[in-house]
């Protein structure tokens, strides 16, 4: 076979496939709706989603075959924020060696036609070099800095010999103005062995910086702690929580019974609004749902709202990937007309988006009955439904 030809032919395939991918319109599920969000049809972002000029080297005479050189994993965890009109997202981007990165991908619309920027992001380290980082929160702070903070993970120096999966989480900070140009500061200290699923928020609380944060005894269980923790910091390139106090506890036979862990805060007028993950264990291993509640404005450290159970579980395909029945999120978006975007990953692989309002949001948060804990107390929750329901007849 003619090894040029085959080199055309396949660029051409490879160019007109990944197109169609990038141009493929968006829509509603419209098997999909509960009223509080609605799930997309497609995910945005997928490994296929990175540019192939990440992927393939494009020389006839270095790659004549025209293969795929780097390959990419997955595209997940992605923080988000909107900048001049547009929906940036910060993605983790996973290679085929396991290492992650992180790459900007933008949209006009928030639910289709998600691009990548040309090279993906350059992060500087600090002393103690990272091994592996991801799943990075954006936020545009109050002092004009636009902050990422991110998970940074380094083996375990205690780790007896032989064991080479155990690390250190600690959550890494930077700042920038472009999301091109990043400067590296401190990694936040707490009084925590391991820390992960850090948030900053973006407003300054009795002058200081203000994160909640998910302190662990161990890189994978909680151990004694856990819990989604709040604490504050006098200085942001040297942060320093000293006092982190739990605002969302683990609870037994809850959904969130082996870990949790914050996923973005969006402020709205009745209070901080979060949406979450939480964990528990199950004959299929671990079960990741996101669930949402709801903070005091003033007082970011109290829970004022507590819906029980989960806003969102693995559907379809997305109960399937590298780690399946996993929904994470860390990147919610609430632009000025009070629609509300949460871009969240399934399974450890690909992005989707799921669209409500503020106000729907609100609706939920307030008006559903908090866990009742036991059997009893949730079967009464839903007579007392019923009953409601029986005495109207529009159903
Ligand atoms: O594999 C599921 C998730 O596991 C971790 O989540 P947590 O911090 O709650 O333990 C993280 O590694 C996350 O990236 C991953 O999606």
């Amino acid at each position: 076979m003619n090894s040029v030809s085959s080199f055309e032919t396949r660029l051409r395939f490879l160019r007109e496939q990944y197109a169609a991918l990038i141009e493929r319109k968006n829509t509603v599920n419209p098997a999909w709706s509960n009223g509080v969000f609605d799930r997309w049809t497609y995910p945005v972002l997928t490994a296929a989603h990175t540019p192939l000029f990440w992927r393939y080297d494009f020389n006839p005479k270095t790659n004549p075959y025209l293969m795929e050189r780097m390959g990419i994993n997955g595209v997940f965890n992605a923080g988000a924020m909107e900048l001049d009109g547009r929906i940036l997202l910060v993605c983790r981007v996973e290679g085929y060696d396991r290492k992650s990165f992180f790459a900007v991908a933008e949209s006009e619309t928030g639910v289709d036609g998600f691009r990548f920027w040309d090279y993906p992001i350059v992060m500087p380290e600090t002393d103690d070099p990272d091994v592996n980082v991801y799943d990075m929160r954006v936020v545009q702070h109050e002092d004009g800095w636009i902050y990422g903070v991110f998970c940074t993970e380094r083996k375990d120096p205690d780790a007896p010999p032989g064991d080479l999966s155990s690390a250190v989480a600690q959550a890494g900070i930077a700042r920038t103005h472009d999301l091109v140009t990043w400067e590296r500061l401190d990694d936040l200290k707490t009084t925590s062995a391991q820390q992960r699923n850090a948030v900053l928020l973006p407003e300054f609380v009795q002058g200081k910086y203000a994160f909640y944060t998910r302190p662990q005894d161990s890189f994978i269980e909680a151990g004694k702690g856990g819990g989604i923790g709040f604490g504050l910091a006098d200085d942001i390139a040297h942060a320093d929580i000293k006092e982190e106090i739990i605002v969302d506890p683990r609870a037994y036979h809850t959904i969130k019974e082996l870990k949790n862990g914050a996923g973005d805060v969006i402020k709205t007028p009745a209070g901080w609004l979060h949406i979450a993950h939480g964990v528990r264990g199950c004959a299929a291993g671990l079960r990741y749902v996101l669930y949402a509640f709801l903070c005091d404005l003033d007082d970011p450290s109290k829970v004022i709202a507590r819906p029980g159970g989960y806003l969102m579980a693995p559907e379809g395909e997305e109960r399937v990937g590298d780690v399946s029945n996993v929904l994470f999120c860390n990147g919610v978006v609430a632009r000025a007309t009070g629609d509300v975007f949460i871009y969240y990953a399934s399974s450890d692989t690909r992005m989707h988006v799921a669209t409500s309002t503020v106000d729907r949001l609100l609706d939920y948060v307030l008006n559903t009955p908090e866990d009742g804990m036991r059997s009893a107390a949730c079967v009464a929750q839903r007579i007392a439904l019923i009953r409601r329901n029986m005495e109207i007849d529009n159903w």
